[in-house]
């Protein structure tokens, strides 16, 4: 026998954690009791609830609103939940999202003709709140885990290029309604070739992994830093004017610059350069980053070991 108790502690654990970051969650669903009585349950919990109507409008839900989850009908005038489910799985952006089935839908069969559409569980309506609400927690702190794993490079733990580049996105967009600055750094280490030469690649990786995490202790959030390729980082600093963010990353600089990396018996230090550039009015993410390239160049020109802007 299950020791209720024991499920119920696991669920509050849980839902603490999701408490300080609300899941996001996408109910569709024609009937508007249903999706009003589904999200007062998971309002009640903390959550960020959206509510659709129309399944043909989910994709500009999926792009807006990024949900964790999405808790699908099965049966809707304009199209079927398993339908939707299979088109949403054919974007790859979105074939991670969970969608949990939500149906009075009762044949197992039925069920598992959805689930084999792309769904991950199915649920019956009208069955106990503390069910929904189960189910919800454990699958979106499922997916939480593994979307962190799948954004992160394997050698720093950091955000990986594609990742990165999406975050400067978004934060661009976020920043286009704030009217606030938005700077972007671009870091390469200095001769690390001769590094690589002198000391091998393995101390060559672990003086990236050693920068690495000297950018997560001082940068602003680890949703902020990734690995661009090789030996080249960026961080971003919403919020930041020019000046500020360069004041940030020469702290970095200088922080990196005096860590004695072991090789073997004795030590090697190594540098960084830097470019700093801000966001203009109707920048791209590309131009942002091409902008911050110059101004690592100049730095790379001007001697290295320091931050151009
Ligand atoms: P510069 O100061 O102009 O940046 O000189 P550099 O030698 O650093 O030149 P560049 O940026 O062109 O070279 C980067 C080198 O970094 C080339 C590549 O062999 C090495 N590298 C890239 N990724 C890795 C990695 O994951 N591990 C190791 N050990 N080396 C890497
Ligand atoms: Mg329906
Ligand atoms: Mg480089
Ligand atoms: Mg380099």
């Amino acid at each position: 026998p299950v020791d209720v108790q024991v499920l119920i502690d696991r669920l509050e654990q849980l839902e603490e954690a999701g408490r300080h970051n609300p899941y996001r969650v996408l109910i569709v669903d024609d009937s508007e009791t249903v999706t009003r009585w589904v999200s007062q349950i998971l309002q009640q919990a903390g959550m960020q609830v959206r509510s659709l109507h129309n399944p043909l409008d989910i994709f500009i839900a999926l792009e807006r609103f990024r949900p964790e989850i999405i808790l699908m009908d099965v049966y809707m005038p304009e199209c079927g939940g398993d339908e939707m489910a299979r088109l949403i799985r054919q974007h790859p952006q979105f074939d991670s999202v969970p969608i949990v089935f939500l149906s009075t839908e009762t044949s197992r069969g039925r069920q598992w003709l959805a689930r084999s559409m792309g769904g991950d569980d199915f649920l019956i309506k009208n069955q106990e709140s503390e069910e929904l609400l189960a189910s919800v927690v454990i699958t979106v702190e499922r997916y939480r885990r593994l979307r962190h794993w799948m954004t992160r490079d394997g050698l720093t733990g950091l955000l990986d290029h594609t990742h990165l580049i999406q975050q400067l996105e978004m934060q661009i967009s976020a920043t286009a309604t704030q009217s606030v600055p938005l700077s972007y750094a671009m870091i390469d280490i200095d001769h690390f070739k001769q590094v690589n030469d002198q000391h091998g690649h393995a101390v060559g990786d672990r003086v990236i992994k050693s920068l690495a995490r000297l950018l997560r202790q001082m940068a602003p959030s680890a949703d902020l830093i990734g690995r661009y390729g090789g030996e080249e980082f960026a961080v971003i600093f919403p919020g930041l004017s020019q000046i500020r963010a360069a004041q940030r990353v020469d702290e970095m600089r200088a922080a990196f610059a005096a860590l004695k990396h072991l090789d073997g018996g004795g030590a090697l230090q190594a540098t960084f350069s830097a470019g700093v550039a801000v966001l203009g009015n109707n920048m791209s993410a590309a131009q942002l980053v091409e902008a911050a390239d110059m101004a690592l160049y100049q730095a790379k020109r001007a001697g290295r070991n320091q931050v151009g802007m």
